[in-house]
Formats: structure tokens, C-alpha cells, sequence
């Protein structure tokens, strides 16, 4: 398999039109980004309850650990998040009678996903997979602590309004492009990447770095999303 750049250069080349078929539209001047010193890699909750054996466990989540490792070796800087719930956190099934996991319902914020209980705060659940190899990395965020709001973006909670200080944190470190990876792609990792262009920062997602829960048409819809928000998708090998 040729990958992406292989096949820009193989057009230059006159490699023909098999190859040209593997590309999805859009995806045919995917320039190769180089991390530069105003750019940031946030690694979204790659925590052990999205991992295999988690209590919200994400599908083949454990593959993003090895490209991230990779990938941050050309970052200088490196911002982590985790998730950070209170026991009987509002977004949790269990604490709403007759509420299934994956359900939704309306809260005073707007509408809100049920989930399985996780990411209680201090359990080995939601802890940093021990396989994170980044020791570069500057700062670990932690969001959805307050036990009435969730909190998926790592800029703002789901209240739409209460700050996590990330985006004060980067602007005061002169970051201006970020590079979003980990999990889940439709809930973590798309809203950190709507409210960073929200905030002004040029937004990458790396999409083999990712990986999605896809709950109800969340992950097309997220795609969607991101896209019109002028969020940038790549592949780790467009990292130079
Ligand atoms: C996440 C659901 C609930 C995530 C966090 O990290 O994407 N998803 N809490
Ligand atoms: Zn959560």
C-alpha cells in the first residue's frame, strides 16, 4: 500500500488513476505539517477506561498509543488531558433512574450522553495508560470534575461557558496551531478541536491517531462537524 504522500508524488510521476481511486475526496493535497515551536500535540484521555478492559471501553482504543508515542517525538510541547469525574457524576447512567448506558437526556446545559461509570477520580481507571511513552509533556489537564457538568472539550465544559484554562495556558506559550489526537474521536477529541478553533487556533485532528465510541451517527457527525469548522484531518504520516 502506497500511503498518501507516496501517492501526491506518484501523480507528479504520472503513477495513474488505481492509486489516485484509494484517496477519499478532499484528501489529495494533504501536505506534509511540521510541529513547529508554536505548536502544541493534545493527547485527549488515552486513560484506561476507554482502553480494552475499560468500563467505556473504545474499539481497538489501545492502537492510538503506539502512534501517539511516535508522533510525539516531534512536538516540543505536549499537552495531556484526563478525564476527571466525581463518583456519581451527572453523566454517569447509573445516577439516573431507569437510564440506561448510551441513552441521552436533556439537562440544563442542553442534551447530554449516559455513560457507563468511569474516570472516577483517582481509580486506576482513570489513570494514563502506563504505555504513554511522553515524558516531554508539559501539562495534564483534567475536565469534567464538576459533578453537575461534563466536560468533553479540555478548553470548556459542556455548559458551554465555564473555562478549563487550557486555551489561556497556550496562548500565554505563544501556541497558535494544535494537533489533536487520542480518545474518543466523536466526543473528546471533536469537541477539543471545535473549541480550539473556537478560540482561534489553527486545528489538526490526526485521524489514525484517534479512535471513535459512535453512538448514534456521533461519528460521521462529528467528521461533519469539524470539517466545517475548518478543523484540518491528517494522517500521523503527514507529520514531518
Ligand atoms: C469521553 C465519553 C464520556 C471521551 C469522555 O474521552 O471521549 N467520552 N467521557
Ligand atoms: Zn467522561
Amino acid at each position: 500500500m502506497l500511503d498518501r504522500r507516496q501517492v501526491v508524488a506518484g501523480l507528479v510521476t504520472g503513477l495513474g488513476a488505481t492509486a489516485l481511486a484509494t484517496l477519499a475526496p478532499g484528501e489529495l493535497w494533504a501536505a506534509a505539517v511540521k510541529p513547529d515551536d508554536g505548536s502544541a500535540l493534545l493527547v485527549i484521555d488515552v486513560q484506561n477506561c476507554f482502553l480494552p478492559g475499560g468500563s467505556l471501553a473504545v474499539k481497538d482504543g489501545e492502537q492510538v498509543v503506539p502512534i501517539i508515542n511516535k508522533m510525539a517525538k516531534s512536538f516540543a510541547n505536549v499537552v495531556m488531558t484526563q478525564d476527571w469525574h466525581t463518583p456519581g457524576h451527572i453523566s454517569f447512567a447509573s445516577v439516573h433512574s431507569g437510564k440506561k448506558p448510551f441513552e441521552t437526556i436533556d439537562l440544563a446545559y442542553g442534551k447530554q450522553v449516559l455513560w457507563p461509570d468511569h474516570c472516577v477520580q483517582g481509580t486506576d481507571g482513570a489513570s494514563l495508560s502506563k504505555d504513554l511513552a511522553i515524558p516531554q509533556a508539559e501539562l495534564i489537564i483534567r475536565k469534567g470534575f464538576h459533578k453537575d457538568v461534563d466536560s468533553y472539550s479540555a478548553f470548556t465544559e459542556a455548559d458551554g461557558k465555564t473555562s478549563t484554562g487550557l486555551a489561556a495556558y497556550l496562548k500565554a506559550r505563544n501556541v497558535k496551531r494544535v494537533f489533536v489526537a487520542g480518545l474518543a474521536t466523536d466526543f473528546c477529541v471533536a469537541w477539543t478541536a471545535l473549541d480550539a478553533r473556537k478560540t482561534g487556533f489553527e486545528t489538526y485532528v490526526v485521524e489514525d491517531a484517534c479512535r471513535g465510541i459512535d453512538t448514534q451517527g456521533s461519528l460521521a457527525k462529528a467528521w461533519t462537524d469539524m470539517a466545517k469548522a475548518g478543523v484540518k484531518r491528517i494522517q500521523s504520516s503527514d507529520i514531518a
